[in-house]
């Protein structure tokens, strides 16, 4: 048969299309597999990252199916999203038109690669439905205090009078009008992800040996659990601001143990009290603008810069050995992590022995480090000039400090975590409208959930100045859903990240159901978790955990049982070209509507799970491309050498020659590798399955047995189906009436060598090796062992013939 890619392609598309083939089904009592590849964001066209992670999934998927599961394999939109804006104001397109044309495009671009996807479960986030549901969660999180209101700081560019992504400040410009960015205090809300610290970072022992552990660590250190001491530091002479007086400054510190090498304290540049002095007009004038300066730094930048302080003139007082510290301001000093404030201990730890240096602050050593090494010692070790502490180990000196502390009142023992609540409010127009109201009787209200979706207004100008919603009079005039009055809409919208935390989950909810609720339990249960999740490793630490969040987050409002969203996680590697990872800027990128065009969706699917398995980096090879492509030929050509059947041929081995029962074997060899390698644990290891298809296809054309051309085939193509979905439904719908894809048993006898190798030895000495076939009988194995060894045997009488069968004979002798 002639290699016609695109025709049979079109075909099968079509076919697969109009019998709905990939739907998943409504029994529930059939096992299922959930498989999800991370739905792409619709930028218009799909690139080799998505054809890798998609030729993972359904592959999966595929594989399943044929095992008998019932599988979901959704795949949808994560539609909202700075892009569609950045593309209003360039084109002069509206977001939504953007978007959704994109959308068109990429689905039929997927649908081109022939991936079994469930048609009717697709959504896509902008889509109004999925708003519904998304403000309607947003609402009972609020009613739960899981999510606030607090003003925090955000890029500003005083030009555009816009707040900025951190991605649109280029080296502290504005990235339109390349006008200084600074930081502005302003209201957002945030969701306390920072309730389920905790349980976020216990979870974790779960997905041990199921997600990548490079993934688990990147969590666990993004968490960020420290256990240390927090406590006073006293001021010399009390401040009154305001009517206020404010006396003492508050650290925290995961090392007590150093509390007598304490040279100086620092504070965060937005820490309370420089904001009171500052205030009160209590720093010079030149300290003030500096301070200023550090403020207008955002925190992302503040930690590639040098370090720097000024000090504020202002003792405070160690509790412990009384004597005088001086207080600075720091630029590497947090405001959002413990108190704000640290305490300085320049001989042990590196930034503090950085700043010291410096400033020249005195260095007090308290932790004797092993073998004189140079400070700063940053490990522990036995205390020195710390009176009373002398001479204990660190660790027990910790906990002596501790116990200090908390007995006389002074402090206590607390555990900190770097994670932060997520800031969620963007002043933007595109993206899920935040559903709250604000009335000038009721305060922050949220609005009556039968009204929802809160819609965004189609009548709006996007040119990148301020948010479009804020400046929409109109959409914003409202009725307080409490006493009635005029009220105003929130004009921020939802970060897009809020959306892909929970799609995953609403992937279950059937459409039929959708309109009514958010999760439908039953399908809910049945489904997840998801089997296999699989995507790209940059969503290590965001996605991941924003995911895990909100299913606990779910679970706990009752719309879940979960408490794990995802029970493997697959991490594929990078398509890279050349060396360097495909881009624009580079030039190497490799469009897959053109691989399509000239060698056909199987040609493009083969390769890529051939090249490389799914987590190692995928280096693009035209030459290999042009080798999948022969190999589909081949299969196609040869296929006319066997006969057309309607169930596996009978073979009886015994009858066959060597060249026929290799073929068998190496058959048989890859329906057992198929059923080796789908799985989390051996890695979905495609390419050596290929490499085995590959193979069985060269030993079956060493010989010329139809029947064994009919077996080798029915196998191969059941086996290669998840990889070149179309060529095996076309070959087998012509030759085997589509009845060879469901689960094939292994006929083990094809699996065994027929020849063996058998050892010889003498009162137990081996002293030669004979070659027979496979269950010889045991005279004849003895006559030929008998010859073999006659050397040996001259002179000697034989005692005792012994035959293990198919591994050796030892003769007994005297
Ligand atoms: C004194 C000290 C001595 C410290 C020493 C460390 C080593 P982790 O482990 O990451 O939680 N710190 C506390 N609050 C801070 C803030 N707001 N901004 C910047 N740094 C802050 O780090 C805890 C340590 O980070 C604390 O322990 C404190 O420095 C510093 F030999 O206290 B340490
Ligand atoms: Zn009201």
């Amino acid at each position: 048969m002639e290699y016609n890619a695109k025709a049979i392609e079109t075909k099968w598309q079509s076919f697969w299309e109009e019998n709905n083939a990939y739907e998943p089904k409504e029994d529930k009592n059939l096992p299922k597999k959930y498989i999800l590849s991370m739905f792409p964001y619709p930028s218009g066209n799909i690139h080799m990252g998505h054809v890798r992670n998609y030729c993972i999934s359904d592959a999966i998927a595929r594989r399943f199916r044929k095992k008998g599961f019932n599988v979901l394999h959704p795949i949808g939109w994560d539609a909202f999203g700075m892009p569609a804006e950045n593309a209003a104001i360039k084109h002069k397109t509206h977001p939504k038109d953007w978007t959704y044309s994109n959308i068109d495009n990429m689905r039929k671009q997927l649908y081109s690669l022939g991936f079994s996807f469930s048609k009717t479960r697709e959504l896509a986030t902008c889509d109004t439905l999925y708003s519904k549901w998304e403000q309607s969660l947003f609402i009972d999180m609020w009613e739960r205090g899981l999510i606030y209101r607090k003003k925090g700081f955000l890029n500003w560019c005083p030009n555009d009078k816009t707040v900025l992504a951190n991605e649109q400040v280029i080296e502290g410009r504005c990235w339109r009008c390349d006008t200084q960015v600074v930081q502005k205090e302003m209201y957002q809300y945030f969701i306390k992800i920072t309730d389920y610290a905790q349980s976020l970072l216990e979870d974790l022992s779960l997905l041990e040996g199921k997600w990548p552990n490079a993934v688990l660590t990147m969590q666990k250190n993004w968490i960020g659990r420290s256990e240390g001491l927090s406590f006073k530091f006293l001021l010399e002479r009390p401040l009154e601001v305001k009517g206020e007086t404010l006396e003492a400054v508050e650290v925290f510190t995961t090392r007590p143990d150093t509390i007598f090498g304490v040279s100086y304290c620092a504070l965060a540049p937005e820490h309370p009290l420089v904001m009171a002095l500052i205030q009160q007009g209590l720093l010079k004038e030149e300290i003030q603008k500096q301070i200023q300066r550090m403020q207008n730094v955002s925190i992302k930048e503040r930690s590639l810069q040098k370090k720097e302080g000024f000090a504020l003139g202002i003792n405070v007082i160690h509790p412990l050995s009384k004597e005088k510290i001086p207080l600075w301001v720091a630029n590497f000093v947090l405001m959002g992590y413990g108190s704000g404030a640290v305490m300085g201990v320049p001989a042990h730890d590196e930034r503090d022995f950085d700043f010291a240096k410096k400033y020249h602050l005195p260095l007090k050593e308290v932790i004797a480090s092993e073998g004189n090494r140079q400070l700063p010692y940053c490990e522990a070790g036995k205390l020195i000039n710390s009176q009373e502490y002398d001479g204990l180990d660190s660790k027990t000196a910790k906990q002596k400090i501790i116990d200090y502390f908390q007995r006389e009142n002074l402090g206590l023992a607390v555990v900190n975590y770097k994670l932060r609540d997520w800031g969620v409010s963007r002043q933007r127009y595109w993206g899920t409208p935040i559903p709250l109201i604000h009335c000038k009787n009721c305060g922050i209200v949220p609005e009556n959930k039968e009204k929802l979706p809160v819609k965004l207004p189609e009548d709006v100008v996007i040119n990148g100045e301020g948010n479009p919603l804020e400046k929409h009079i109109l959409w914003r005039k409202c009725i307080c859903p409490k006493c009635g009055v005029e009220a105003q809409r929130e004009s921020d919208t939802l970060d897009t990240f809020v959306e892909s935390s929970w799609y995953f989950l609403r992937y279950t909810t059937p459409p039929k159901k959708r309109e009514e609720t958010i999760l439908s339990l039953e399908d809910e249960k049945y489904w997840m978790g998801v089997d296999e999740y699989i995507g790209g490793i940059e969503h290590a630490i965001l996605h991941l955990l924003y995911s895990r969040f909100f299913t606990k987050v779910l679970r706990d409002l009752g719309y879940t049982q979960q408490s794990e969203p995802f029970l493997h996680l697959l991490t594929q590697g990078m398509v890279i070209k050349e060396g360097a990872k495909m881009s624009k800027s580079k030039g190497n990128v490799v469009n897959p509507e053109e691989i399509i065009q000239e060698y056909g969706a199987d040609t493009a699917r083969l390769f890529i799970l051939f090249a490389a398995p799914p987590t190692k980096e995928l280096e693009w090879n035209d030459s290999a491309l042009e080798g999948a492509f022969k190999f589909i030929k081949r299969l196609c050509a040869r296929i006319e050498k066997a006969q057309k059947v309607n169930a596996l041929p009978i073979i009886d081995s015994n009858a066959l020659t060597k060249v026929e029962k290799f073929a068998r074997k190496k058959v048989y060899e890859a329906l057992k590798k198929s059923n080796e390698i789908f799985s989390y644990e051996s890695g979905y290891a495609f390419n050596t399955l290929i490499a085995a298809c590959m193979e069985a296809l060269n030993a079956l054309s060493e010989q010329d047995n139809p029947q064994i051309w009919s077996e080798g085939y029915f196998v191969l193509l059941n086996v290669l189906e998840p990889i070149i979905p179309h060529i095996c439904w076309e070959l087998s719908q012509q030759y085997f009436h589509l009845e060879n894809f469901k689960e094939l048993s292994i006929d083990e006898k094809a699996l065994q060598d027929d020849v063996i190798i058998m050892a010889i030895t003498i009162n137990g000495k081996r002293r030669a090796e004979l070659e027979v076939a496979l269950d010889t009988p045991k005279e004849v194995i003895i006559d030929k062992a008998k010859v073999l060894v006659a050397k040996w045997l001259v002179d000697k009488k034989i005692l005792k013939e012994i035959v293990v069968p198919n591994k050796l004979v030892n003769l007994v002798v005297v």
